[in-house]
């Protein structure tokens, strides 16, 4: 059996469900190339040496850049922050290792364009982890416009709305600074579903967009206290908020379709719901992530008498990476995405393919997300070249 090393950068929230990811593709998928979870790279060698423990990472290692240097590392799994994933991408791309990178591809259009070519030009197999798109449910939308059952699609209604920093006293996360995250939900998570109409719609022609700040200062955070999201805080002193709250934005593609994309974190009520609604001259589908096993669909093709939004569970085995899981009905989740996309990836190298989503797909996305925030500074429509 074939293996390939895996080298991990970061050791966080995506750090352990990459790492779920490595370790579960092999007992669930028939691997052509085993992957070794070799070494575990990240600043705190204390909470580094923990993670790595807990997962089965063999080695730890604090410097990166000796990391992706190793001729023991094949590919480097980027799950950090954006703001570094260009300059590891780059050197990683330059000592020929594969990429698995997390989303956004990076804090700009132009980072990701020299991420792109750096990929491209090494020859490496390049990977970005639009995760949703490898929800099964996603993949009966895609299969179903492929074969023409939606017919011209008009309108995309794209939302992705969370709300775990409604509260005030949430703390100044580097999700919500600048320099770190580059955007907030525009970058964070409005990436994702524009990743999915790229996927399902097409490619964007123009956008107009607007966003909003209601929190300006927050108290600091208690690095200490590891888990982002539980918001720990660390006395009395705040911080100033350097990223949009909410940011929404209209699209015109280049196949004529129009539509929309809501983003916030400020929605109490929606905790991950990256929602679409699809509408076409022979039908309409909808998906609601926290529903995600779940598509509906509504045919004109169907006689009139019986019309209407049918609910599909995409559990059976002939939906996208179910058989290699449980019988219908027995539902999959957030983290199955991962897997599929670490079998993928492993997959790809095996018989030389190239994988989506790609750096070219993570810098057409960063070209949409730039513009709609420039649009939103300028008040203008925004045509991307
Ligand atoms: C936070 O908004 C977050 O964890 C995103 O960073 C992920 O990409 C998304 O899948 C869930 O929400």
């Amino acid at each position: 059996m074939k293996t390939l090393n895996i080298g991990i950068i970061g050791y966080k929230f995506m750090g352990k469900a990459h790492s779920n990811a490595w370790k579960t593709a092999q007992y669930f998928f028939d691997l052509n190339i085993k992957p070794v979870m070799k070494v575990a790279c990240g600043r705190n060698r204390e909470q580094l040496k923990e993670f790595a423990d807990n997962w089965g990472w063999e080695e730890i290692e604090t410097d990166w850049r000796k990391m992706v240097q190793r001729d023991d590392v094949d590919i480097v799994d980027i799950a950090t922050p954006p703001n570094v994933h260009h300059d590891i991408a780059i050197e990683a791309a330059k000592a020929g290792k594969h990429i698995f990178c997390e989303k956004p591809l990076a804090n700009s259009y132009e980072e990701a364009k020299e991420m792109y070519e750096a990929a491209e030009k090494n020859g490496i197999k390049h990977y970005l982890n639009h995760n949703y798109r490898r929800c099964p449910a996603v993949m009966l939308a895609k299969r179903l416009i492929d074969e023409g059952k939606i017919g011209r699609i008009f309108h995309w209604r794209g939302a992705y709305l969370q709300s775990w920093i409604v509260d005030p006293n949430f703390p100044l996360t580097w999700h919500l600074r600048k320099e770190i995250a580059g955007s907030g939900p525009q970058s964070s998570i409005n990436s994702h579903n524009v990743d999915l109409a790229r996927f399902l719609v097409g490619e964007i022609k123009s956008v107009n967009a607007m966003t909003a700040q209601f929190i300006e200062e927050r108290p600091l955070p208690d690095e200490s206290v590891s888990g982002t999201f539980k918001g720990a805080v660390k006395g009395t002193q705040k911080g100033k908020v350097t990223v949009e709250d909410a940011a929404f934005m209209l699209a015109e593609f280049e196949n004529g379709a129009i539509g929309s994309f809501d983003s916030t974190v400020f929605a109490p009520g929606r905790k991950n719901y990256n929602y679409f609604e699809l509408y076409g001259s022979r039908g309409s589908l909808i998906f609601d992530l926290e529903r995600m096993n779940e598509l509906q669909y509504f045919s004109l093709e169907d006689p009139d008498y019986s019309q209407g939004f049918r609910t599909i569970l995409a559990t059976e085995p002939v939906h996208a990476y179910i058989e290699h899981w449980w019988p219908p009905g027995h539902i999959i989740g957030w983290e199955h995405e991962f897997v599929h996309a670490a079998v993928d990836l492993l997959d790809a190298i095996d018989k030389d393919i190239n994988i989506e989503p790609n750096f070219y797909d993570g810098m057409k996305g960063m070209q949409v997300l730039d513009a709609g925030l420039k649009s939103a500074e300028t008040g203008e429509r925004i045509y991307l070249e």
